[in-house]
């Protein structure tokens, strides 16, 4: 196992990382941009390294400055955290050539998945189903409509590079679509440097599915079961639960095979998630991508199967194998996840950052929070704007949502503006409580009904 390792990221995450290590023995460093110095990452780990100003790019996302501190600190691995340099095949290909061990799978891995168009191909070959669309990139807008005419309106138009919803545009019919090819492609290159766009269908009331995955390097490859992450905002999330509400016995039994199946297809190692569309008219599933990272929702899989995710990659990582038997996974209740973020929900979503004059967080039984904020911190307009995760349990569901109505309530936070108002509101919906909700839910619900009840 290895004796050192350095968090290559800030946050909850990297306090999350700084607690596994801990319980591991593992001593931590940490490293920090000068807007950060008093950041509870730092304060947690048994180093701490300054790599650069405030902006990402100068210090968080800067390679060369992440390396220089792993080889001042002499540590033995890298976690990288989720976003900044976590899907970054050149950074994992770097922390191998200075043999550093990448808390994560193999630059491969991440580089097959990065690029939208070939992860579909790779997983259409391999059988796993695949939205109908494109064969892959569509270069010019006669080709969109060729395609669009083949299967149909509406069709989405992706970027390659892009992922999570980002340069993403639906379109209904032949103007919308020329449109959407254009403003789709300029934005892709804008945001990802490449224009390559492809379509696929749109898939209306689908919900979108994703299963946890982990392989070890001695061909053990075990599903820890799906979450629902239906519940999003302009691609952002907002509340992700496990299992997901309402999925036939049988579909789950297929999507977690199908999962295990694609990671198997493209000899995945480490932590990862594959993303489907569940279709809960034809009850069929789609891939959509994987995601090569340890995620933002990871808990409530892990509040389920007991399954310490981020002591298993680091295991994974030193070469061990998974401490479980991939058959002998029991799943457990349910998990309900809401991310507080430091933004104002009556106001489009405008960060708020500033001084955390007072933060009092929930307890008691079957409450869990992932944070870096405590009364008195700042939260800096630089990086993200959450702030944390407020997790509940229960033995089924709806014992899991009247915990997490009950933690919301607890909560209080005096500083700055939170998304915590719109959780309680999602809470006391009928049709949330339902479990009857699809992809648009979340956006007619702040139209029809948080917007204009507001206080
Ligand atoms: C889709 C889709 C419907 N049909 N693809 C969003 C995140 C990224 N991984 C892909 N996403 C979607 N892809 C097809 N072919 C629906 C989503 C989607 C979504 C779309 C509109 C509004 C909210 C959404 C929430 C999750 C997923």
């Amino acid at each position: 196992m290895f004796e050192r390792i350095l968090i290559a990221n800030r946050g909850e995450i990297a306090v999350r990382i700084i607690r596994a290590c801990r319980e591991l023995g593992i001593r931590t460093v940490a490293v920090h941009s000068t807007a950060d110095e008093k950041a509870l990452h730092v304060q947690m780990a048994d180093e701490a390294i300054c790599i650069g100003p405030p902006p990402a790019r100068d210090s968080y996302l800067k390679i060369a400055n992440i390396i220089s501190a792993a080889e001042v600190a002499d540590v033995e691995a890298i976690h990288p955290g989720y976003g900044f340099l976590a899907e970054n095949a050149h950074f994992a290909e770097v922390c191998r050539s200075c043999n550093i061990a990448f808390i994560g799978p193999t630059a491969e891995n991440i580089r097959a998945m990065g690029d939208k168009v070939v992860a579909r191909q790779t997983m259409k070959k391999a059988g796993v189903p695949v939205t109908p669309g494109s064969e892959g990139v569509v270069a010019t807008k006669e080709e969109a409509l060729e395609v669009a005419r083949r299967i149909g309106f509406p069709v989405l138009v992706k970027a390659a590079a892009g992922g999570g919803g980002k340069g993403m545009r639906i379109a209904r019919n032949d103007v919308s679509l020329v449109q959407s090819f254009m403003t789709a492609s300029s934005e892709a290159e804008r945001a990802f440097g490449s224009a390559a766009v492809y379509i696929e269908k749109y898939v209306e009331n689908a919900r979108h599915i994703e299963v946890q995955i982990i392989a070890d390097h001695h061909g053990n490859v075990a599903h820890l079961g799906e979450r629902d992450c239906s519940i999003q905002r302009r691609h952002q999330k907002l509340i992700e639960e496990a299992p997901s509400p309402g999925l036939p016995a049988e579909v789950r039994r297929r999507i977690h095979r199908t999962a295990v199946d694609a990671a198997r297809a493209v000899d995945y190692r480490n932590a990862g998630t594959i993303e489907f569309l569940y279709d809960v008219e034809s009850h069929e599933y789609y891939f959509m991508e994987m995601n090569t990272r340890i995620q933002v929702e990871h808990p409530v899989t892990e509040e389920i199967t007991g399954v310490d995710l981020v002591k298993e990659q680091i295991r994974v990582a030193a070469g061990e194998k998974l401490s479980f038997n991939p058959h002998e996974v029991r799943f457990r209740g349910h998990a309900i996840e809401f991310r507080v973020n430091a933004e104002d929900p009556y106001r489009g979503f405008s960060p708020s950052p500033g001084v955390v004059e007072f933060v009092h967080f929930p307890g008691g039984r079957s409450v869990r929070v992932d944070s870096h904020v405590y009364s008195g911190c700042e939260i800096s307009p630089y990086y993200d704007s959450m702030i944390a995760k407020i997790i509940a349990t229960g033995r089924n569901r709806a014992e899991a949502l009247a915990v997490l109505a009950r933690a919301l309530h607890e909560f209080t936070l005096e500083g700055v503006a939170t998304t915590a108002p719109l959780g309680q509101a999602v809470l006391a919906d009928a049709r949330f409580a339902r479990g009857e909700y699809t992809t648009t839910y979340l956006e007619n619900f702040m139209q029809e009904t948080f917007l204009i009840n507001r206080p």
